[in-house]
């Protein structure tokens, strides 16, 4: 079956200024919609195409063979979760349990805070910054490239994405401008919550 690109939950400008529309209609529009196409053709008329996109990623993270379908089909994924991360007037504090989880498992919002800037920060090159559970632990970790937390037994809670096309056009090199705009008013704390509740 092929996997079909999730609508974006607002406009493209609806981030803006914070980030442009002409971001999102590359991001969305081109790039995530490229790791989509490649991946569909990739997995088409192999016994791959009767997996949900969840399977193959978890069936191909170890298989050199595959590395190309891995490569597509954990952008599909990681992108499709990064879009649902946002949210125009989103940043803050959540509250609630996932509220009183962070402040539990890293000690203060602001610890969190600066854990997450950092790991954006210092990733080398393209990759990822999540939010994850682990056992019954929330952490923070980075990836690689395509690389996917859904691969070493961790859940997603929230993502960052730090490949220089998410934020070139209005950061140019300044990722921690971005990186901190991110948290500060585009995280999508309804998300992560409901992400934890299903994870716990
Ligand atoms: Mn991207």
């Amino acid at each position: 079956m092929a996997y079909q690109q999730p609508e974006l939950l607002y406009p493209e400008n609806a981030l803006e200024p914070l980030i442009s529309a002409r971001t999102l209609s590359f991001h969305y529009g081109k790039h995530h919609v490229a790791y989509i196409t490649n991946y569909n053709n990739l997995v088409a008329g192999t016994p791959l195409d009767n997996l949900s996109l969840e399977e193959v990623i978890a069936l191909t993270a170890a298989d050199p063979q595959k590395i190309g379908i891995f490569n597509n089909g954990a952008q599909a994924w990681n992108h499709s979760f990064y879009w649902n991360s946002l949210t125009p007037n989103g940043g803050g504090e959540p509250s609630g349990e996932l509220g009183a989880k962070i402040t539990q498992d890293f000690g203060s919002f602001d610890k969190f805070k600066d854990e997450l800037k950092s790991a954006a920060a210092t990733q080398f090159g393209s990759g990822w910054a999540w939010l994850v559970l682990e056992g019954d632990r929330l952490k923070i970790v980075k990836t690689s490239n395509a690389q996917t937390p859904l691969t070493s037994g961790q859940k997603p809670i929230i993502t960052i994405d730090v490949w220089e096309h998410a934020y070139y056009l209005d950061y140019q090199n300044r990722r921690p401008d971005y990186v901190a705009t991110v948290i500060d008013n585009l995280l999508n704390w309804e998300f992560a919550a409901e992400n934890l509740r299903a994870a716990l």
